[in-house]
C-alpha cells in the first residue's frame, strides 16, 4: 500500500478522542451534562473577555477548545503498559513526563500519552493519563500473588486491534477502512465492564488492601475513569456545578485564581456507585467520576520551582492536605502566596518564567524589506512587529493528580507508600523513555522564534 494512502496518525486521534466522548456520554451521562456547563461559560468568557478570546485566536487554541479533553487509565501490569504505548503510537500519542504517586500514598507511577508537536496538538490536542499498579509496593505477599495471578489472565486488547497494531508498525500506516475499524476496536479496551473477573470476596480483600487495586484488578480492562474538557474559568465551573447537580470535590487543584493563568487547574466531582456482577453475587463499585480543567501557560524549570515552593508553602501554611474542612483557609491561603508570582505575560517573559509562542505581526510583515527596521527580539516586541503569547502547558501535575486521585478514593483511603520514584522500572515497563516536556516547550518556543525570523526576513533572532 502506497503511503499516501494513509491516513494521519493525528487524524486517528481525533476520530478516537471523538468516539470515546461518545462512548463516556453515553456510560456516564453526567459527562454530558458538564460539556454544556463547560461550553456555556467558555462562550461566556468569550463574549465578556475579548483578550482572552483574541489571545485564543494568535495560538490557535480557539479551534481545539471545543474538542480538548483528557482521559485517565490504570493498567495492572507491565505486558498491558507495554502494548497501550504501541496502541497509542498508532494515534500518534507519545509518552510525555513521569509522575510518581507513591509519595501521595496511591500505589501507581504514571505518565502521558499525547502528541507531542504544536502542529498535531493543533489537530487533536487528546492526552491519556496512563498510570501502572505497583504490586511490588503492597507488603502483604499472598494477596500480591492473588492479583498478580488474576492479572495475567486477563486479555485487554481485542485480537483484532492487535492485529491492526503489527499491520501499522509493519507498513508504516493504516488506510481509512483500518483506522475506523482501529478506533472501534481500540475502545473496547477503555469500555467499562459490569462483569467483574473475581468473586465478591477477593473484592473485598482487594479492596481492603487499597481501592485502587481493586479497581484494576477485579475488572476485565483499563475502564476510562474520567474524560476531563478544558473550561476558560474553573472558578465559575466550580460555582456553577451544584445548581446542574454535580457536586465539585471541596478545592480547585492547582495555583490559584490569575488574569494569566499558568499551568493546570483541576476540579473534578465525585465517582458512581456502579453496579457490578461478581463471579458469584452481584455487588457494587465506584471508579468513575468528572473532572474539569482550564489550562494556561507552560513554565519553565525556574518558573516550575516557583510554583513548587508557592504550593509547598501553602501547604505548610495551612499545616495539611486541603480538604472540606479547611477548603475556605486554603483558597485563601493559596491566594495570598501566590501574590508573588508576577501576573503580567510581559513579567513573566522578561524574568524566564514562561514559555512562549511569537507571532510576526501585519506591522512587522509590512515593515519586513526596510532597512531600518528592528532586528533584535526585544527591539520588534517593542516596535510591535513581534507579539508574544504564552505556549499552553499539556502536561499534569502530580500534586494536583494526587488530590485528583484522593477526592475520588475517598479521603479515609489515605495509605503510606513513602516517595518510592523509579522511572527506570516504569520505562522497562513501558519498553519506552518518556520525553521530557520541558525539552518539547523549548522546542516549540524555538521553531515559532524560527518562523518569525522566516517571516521577517531575518536570518535569526
Ligand atoms: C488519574 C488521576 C490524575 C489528572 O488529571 O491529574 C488525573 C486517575 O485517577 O487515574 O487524571
Ligand atoms: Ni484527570
Amino acid at each position: 500500500m502506497p503511503a499516501h494512502d494513509f491516513v494521519s496518525p493525528d487524524s486517528i486521534r481525533a476520530q478516537f478522542s471523538a468516539a470515546m466522548s461518545l462512548m463516556y456520554k453515553q456510560e456516564v451521562p453526567l459527562y454530558g451534562t458538564l460539556l454544556e456547563l463547560v461550553s456555556e461559560i467558555n462562550q461566556q468568557v468569550m463574549a465578556q473577555q475579548p483578550e482572552v478570546a483574541e489571545a485564543l485566536r494568535w495560538t490557535g487554541e480557539i479551534e481545539r477548545l471545543d474538542q480538548e479533553r483528557h482521559g485517565a487509565i490504570r493498567v495492572g501490569t507491565a505486558a498491558e503498559l507495554a502494548t497501550i504505548a504501541r496502541l497509542f503510537a498508532v494515534m500518534g500519542m507519545h509518552p510525555v513526563g513521569y509522575y510518581d504517586l507513591s509519595s501521595a500514598g496511591v500505589p501507581v507511577h504514571s505518565t502521558a500519552f499525547r502528541a507531542v508537536h504544536e502542529q498535531s496538538l493543533h489537530i487533536s490536542p487528546f492526552r491519556v493519563f496512563t498510570s501502572l499498579l505497583r504490586l511490588e509496593l503492597i507488603d502483604n505477599p499472598q494477596l500480591r500473588e492473588l492479583a498478580e495471578s488474576i492479572l495475567a489472565k486477563r486479555q485487554i486488547f481485542t485480537a483484532r486491534v492487535l492485529e491492526l497494531i503489527d499491520q501499522c508498525e509493519r507498513d508504516g500506516g493504516l488506510d481509512a477502512a483500518d483506522a475506523e475499524a482501529f478506533v472501534q476496536e481500540a475502545l473496547h479496551t477503555f469500555r467499562w465492564h459490569h462483569d467483574a473477573t473475581v468473586t465478591a470476596e477477593q473484592y473485598q480483600q482487594l479492596h481492603d488492601q487499597h481501592r485502587l487495586i481493586a479497581d484494576v484488578v477485579a475488572f476485565k480492562g483499563p475502564h476510562i475513569n474520567h474524560l476531563t474538557p478544558r473550561t476558560l474559568d474553573i472558578d465559575a465551573i466550580q460555582l456553577g456545578m451544584p445548581a446542574k447537580g454535580i457536586p465539585p470535590k471541596a478545592v480547585v487543584e492547582g495555583p490559584p485564581t490569575r488574569r494569566h493563568p499558568i499551568l493546570l487547574r483541576q476540579t473534578s466531582f465525585k465517582a458512581l456507585q456502579e453496579k457490578v456482577a461478581f463471579s458469584d453475587q452481584q455487588g457494587s463499585h465506584t471508579a468513575r467520576f468528572g473532572e474539569i480543567e482550564q489550562r494556561g501557560a507552560a513554565l519553565t524549570p525556574k518558573g516550575r520551582q516557583l510554583y513548587d515552593k508557592l504550593l509547598d508553602a501553602t501547604r505548610a501554611a495551612l499545616g495539611g492536605a486541603p480538604a472540606e474542612a479547611n477548603a475556605e483557609r486554603y483558597m485563601a491561603l493559596l491566594k495570598d502566596t501566590f501574590a508573588e508570582f508576577p501576573d503580567d505575560l510581559a513579567q513573566m517573559r522578561e524574568q524566564g518564567l514562561a514559555y512562549f509562542r511569537y507571532f510576526a505581526t501585519e506591522k512587522g510583515l509590512a515593515a519586513r524589506d526596510q532597512d531600518d527596521r528592528p532586528t533584535t527580539l526585544e527591539g520588534l516586541i517593542e516596535a510591535g512587529h513581534v507579539h508574544f503569547e504564552a505556549l499552553v502547558y499539556e502536561d499534569f501535575l502530580p500534586v494536583s493528580a494526587a488530590g485528583i486521585f484522593q477526592s475520588n478514593l475517598g479521603d479515609d483511603a489515605q495509605a503510606e507508600y513513602g516517595s518510592n520514584a523509579n522511572r527506570d522500572a516504569f520505562e522497562a515497563a513501558l519498553g519506552l523513555q518518556v520525553q521530557d516536556e520541558l525539552a518539547l516547550y523549548a522546542q516549540s518556543e524555538r521553531r515559532s522564534l524560527q518562523a518569525c525570523a522566516q517571516a521577517l526576513n531575518l536570518g535569526s533572532m
